[in-house]
């Protein structure tokens, strides 16, 4: 047991409050890190103490080891959460906090690394259980690539292994694209990511997206709080996610979330994580897996009861987790919408001074966000500045409260995507459930004006 009475969070935004409440409910004390942009922002005003740690671009505060490490030995900080995006899933930032004796919240610099390379990531899940889309078993070179995609079968993705979130892939749908797609694919990775490493899969035409949530207690001990289907997508930015899938049926939630459980129970995974798997077909392909707090997971929380905030502090100080799978009850349906400072049908920020700002209420509501009235917000970080999640025990119920939910949220002053969930509310295929990772995009090219 590492005890843990003082945790830095190295994030903004609605994340960094989310773990402040956590920190708060167990009577951790808190230090915020910021900007010399987000001295105003909420997150700093809520902790008990705040560093400033640079300058407005991310490189030169969020993402600034240096100055994190720094911020932690002025305020005696034994603990990081690092929240999502920024330094989550950076290995050497967890070595380096390792080396000041400072706990990262989050799993080891190996597990991070890992799975951070898709291709070992990969072969991790095979030798784990994990199913996977049929492909290459390792890198694929130009030489090696028409044999391959052969043994395959057309059409074939070439992703690069740094890749992930969608970034260096390219379809080659016959023979006659194929040494193309692999050339742009390596000179493409190597630029974005310094590796141009890449490897080829079996191109799924028609998926959805559809994630599971685990979290490990480093000793062989996991459990999984079920999936999340987050096929409403555009351009690999999540816009809306549901727990339950509406795809699947119970016996097929308990079968894959037990076969990722057991997964995390073999490789002794420590924290929170996410296994995500394109599903088509009634069958599941492993395709990557996310080693942080995820944006969507509230939802989880909602239908589950369980804060996950609190089981990753309990895991990273050495408490075990607070549940096992048995008590794990699955309640109702939580749907969550994505508030960003968007145009709501092109997506272009939207920064600016909120001039008036009504969250929702009521049963089974809950906003998660960092902003408030007379809030600027500023234009270097990335657009969202609030998360609606809403529970109901069925999804008609949840649907229901929904419509009613978004006509009481008020944010004026900036463009947000909020016009855009009440179209979706009103649409038919989202109340039966029926949409695939294409779907927001064909929607938005069909019902432009
Ligand atoms: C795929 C795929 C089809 N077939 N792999 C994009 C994000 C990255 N995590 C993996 N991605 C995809 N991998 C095979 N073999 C289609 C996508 C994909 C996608 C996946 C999840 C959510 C949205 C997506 C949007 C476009 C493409």
């Amino acid at each position: 047991m590492t005890a843990i009475s003082k945790i830095l969070i190295a994030n903004r935004g609605e994340i960094a409050l989310r773990v402040l409440r956590a920190c708060k409910e167990l009577g951790i004390a808190t230090v915020a890190v910021h900007s010399t942009a987000d001295a105003d922002a909420m997150h700093v005003r809520l902790a008990d103490e705040s560093v400033c740690i640079g300058p407005p671009p991310s490189r030169d505060s969020y993402l600034n080891i240096h100055q994190i490490v720094a911020a932690c030995e002025i305020t005696g900080a034994d603990a990081v959460h690092p929240g999502y995006g920024f330094l989550s899933e950076n290995a050497k930032f967890a070595d380096i906090l390792d080396a000041h004796g400072i706990t990262f919240i989050g799993p080891t610099a190996e597990h991070i690394r890992l799975m951070g390379d898709k291709i070992t990531a990969k072969k991790t899940a095979v030798e784990l259980g994990i199913p996977v889309v049929p492909g290459s078993d390792g890198e694929v070179l130009p030489e090696n690539a028409l044999e391959i995609a052969r043994e395959i079968g057309f059409p074939v993705l070439i992703k690069a292994t740094a890749g992930g979130g969608g970034r260096g892939m390219k379809v080659a749908k016959n023979e006659a694209e194929l040494e193309e797609a692999v050339s742009t694919a390596r000179s493409e990775a190597l630029a974005a990511f310094g590796n141009d490493a890449v490897y080829m899969e079996k191109y799924l035409g028609k998926p959805r997206h559809i994630e599971v949530q685990v979290v490990g207690d480093g000793a062989g001990n996991a459990i999984h709080l079920g999936e999340r289907d987050c096929s409403l997508q555009r351009r690999h930015q999540k816009v809306w996610e549901e727990a339950n899938s509406p795809a699947l049926n119970v016996e097929q939630r308990m079968k894959i979330g037990q076969i990722c459980a057991d997964a995390m129970k073999k490789m002794k995974y420590r924290g929170a994580g996410t296994i995500e798997f394109l599903y088509e077909n009634g069958e599941f392909f492993f395709i990557e897996m996310n080693t942080r707090l995820q944006v969507e997971h509230p939802i989880t929380e909602a239908i589950t009861g369980i804060d996950l905030v609190h089981e990753q502090i309990r895991v990273a100080s050495g408490a075990g987790l607070s549940v096992t799978q048995d008590e794990i009850v699955f309640s109702g349906h939580a749907i969550e919408c994505r508030i960003n400072a968007e145009d709501p049908r092109t997506f272009v920020p939207s920064p600016g001074t909120i001039t008036h700002f009504h969250a929702p209420g009521g049963l089974g509501v809950r906003v998660d966000s960092g902003v408030y009235a007379g809030y600027k917000i500023p234009p270097y970080y990335d657009s969202l500045i609030g998360k609606l999640i809403v529970h109901g025990r069925t999804r008609v119920e949840c649907m229901m409260r929904l419509r009613r939910v978004l006509d009481e949220f008020v944010v004026d002053g900036i463009k947000t995507t909020l016009p855009l969930f009440q179209d979706l509310v009103a649409n038919q295929d989202i109340a039966n459930g029926d949409y695939d990772i294409h779907w927001l995009e064909h929607y938005l090219a069909e019902t432009s004006a």
